[in-house]
């Protein structure tokens, strides 16, 4: 399913359109106050389909199997920034993939540079180029979300992105390339791990003496409170009870959001 167009709109400038866009865009989503609407010159359209013409045939992969899970009808993010610091605005367009091994892999996120162009007169002509791969980002998971920001104040702005699994942080080496530092920034919120809290965890599994027992407990807690904002120190299983006649059933945690318009009651 193609979720996006790049419009030049009546004025000529660039729009990119998409569902979470949009409705960013307006900032009163769900609200009934009545905004300001400009209407088109007569004879012109609002926008004009410009995917091809600026090269950035991008094509969501949302994963649907036929079971209607949550995540495939969340719109996915998308990016500006103008990551070669030239002046204009390059895009990240984050990529969904498969949500139970059905559906094919997305190929990840995509990171499409801005060639902006202008042309004797003025006139100002838009393409993109796909430098993903000499970008140096991999995204991995479900993505759902990105954000920018320049974190370490170098000049060079950064892109995080979120995903269903691990979140990553990219951080822009000023060459047009990125480097993950999720784990060195802490902000990987799952899969942290660290020899020392394992070596901490396996002395005070069989530590006898109550006190240098919590005492090892203490150092594991420091150590983990310093390192990452968040540690899932225990991992919890998933079950689903259910009466053996109903079919159909999906059991995994995401089954509570499926519409169960293939259960049925076998008699
Ligand atoms: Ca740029
Ligand atoms: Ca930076």
């Amino acid at each position: 399913m193609r979720f996006m167009r790049i419009f030049n709109d009546a004025s000529g400038r660039l729009r990119i359109l998409s569902i979470s866009a949009a409705c960013l865009a307006l900032a009163h989503c769900g609200k009934t106050e009545t905004a300001a609407v400009a209407t088109p010159r007569a004879g012109s359209d609002w926008f004009v389909d410009a995917t091809a013409q600026t090269a950035l045939p991008f094509t969501h992969v949302n994963g649907m199997t036929g079971q209607f899970f949550y995540p495939e009808i969340i719109a996915p993010g998308v990016a500006l920034l103008d990551y070669d610091n030239d002046g204009d605005l390059d895009v990240f367009l984050v990529q969904g993939g498969s949500l139970d091994g059905k559906a094919a892999a997305g190929p990840g996120g995509r990171l499409y540079r801005n060639d902006l162009e202008t042309r004797a007169g003025g006139a100002r002509e838009v393409r993109f180029t796909d430098v993903t791969d000499a970008s140096g980002i991999r995204t991995s998971g479900y993505g759902m979300g990105a954000a920018v920001g320049d974190y370490d104040n170098d000049g060079c702005v950064d892109l995080y992105v979120t995903a269903l699994g691990r979140n990553q942080l990219f951080h822009n080496k000023c060459d047009g390339t990125f480097e993950e530092r999720s784990a060195a920034a802490a902000v990987n919120d799952s899969g942290w791990s660290s020899p020392e809290t394992d070596r901490l965890m396996k002395e005070a599994a069989v530590e006898v003496d109550p006190k240098k027992r919590a005492e090892l407990y203490h150092q594991f807690q420091k150590l983990t409170v310093e390192a990452a904002p968040i540690v899932w120190v225990m991992e919890l299983n998933f079950v689903t009870v259910y009466d053996s006649k109903f079919k159909n059933l999906v059991v995994s945690p995401l089954g509570t959001y499926s519409p169960f318009n293939e259960v049925y009651v076998q008699t």
